[in-house]
């Protein structure tokens, strides 16, 4: 299994601005944030489970409205926090179980700073990437962290196809459940 994941980090995509940091948690930190984000309630208005922090997403208007102030970051996102390259004021839990998936997109480019940071708990999956007809795609493992700027932050749209299994370097692996944590920091 390492194998087939050593192999898949030497393909990450050659998009500037695109920053894959494997291992960027420890297992014990990964359990304490799935226990963590398991005793937060979760909203329940998209097909998948989601948590937000620091300032709520308006998903329907596409925009962190003046309202939007939940408060500070908790202190158990903190120690994450600390160890990125930037300074977000908003995070965001997605929970994938397998089928589950987010189209594609860019994120809110008036709502959000350059920097964008995603870490998988849990499980791994897919994220795809494309600009017009270029498409590139790569394994997040569990544990990882990719950074967004620039380039891959606001030319190129992310996704996690909605789908049970993904193929990876010609193996099948099915989903298992994923939650990731993103972060932001807000603009407006
Ligand atoms: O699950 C992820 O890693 C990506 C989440 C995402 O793209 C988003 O919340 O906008």
């Amino acid at each position: 299994m390492n194998l087939l994941f050593e192999i898949e980090e030497e393909s990450i995509p050659d998009i500037p601005g695109l920053t894959y940091i494997p291992d960027f948690v420890t297992q014990d930190e990964e359990i304490a944030l799935i226990t963590e984000i398991d005793m937060q309630p979760w909203l329940t208005d998209l097909k998948r489970r989601v948590q937000h922090y620091g300032y709520k997403y308006d998903y329907k208007a596409r925009a962190v409205t003046n309202n939007a102030y939940l408060g500070p970051l908790p202190d158990w996102i903190k120690p994450i926090v600390q160890k990125l390259p930037f300074m977000p004021d908003q995070a965001i839990v997605n929970e994938y179980h397998p089928g589950q998936g987010i189209s594609a997109h860019v994120d809110c480019v008036p709502c959000f700073d350059d920097m964008i940071a995603s870490l998988s708990l849990g499980a791994g999956a897919i994220m795809q990437f494309a600009k017009g007809d270029k498409k590139q795609e790569f394994y997040l493992k569990p544990r990882s962290l990719i950074l967004l700027s620039g380039e891959a932050r606001y030319k190129w749209t992310h996704a996690i196809p909605a789908r049970k299994s993904d193929v990876i370097n010609g193996l099948k692996m099915e989903r298992d459940r994923r939650i990731s944590l993103t972060f932001r920091t807000i603009i407006i």
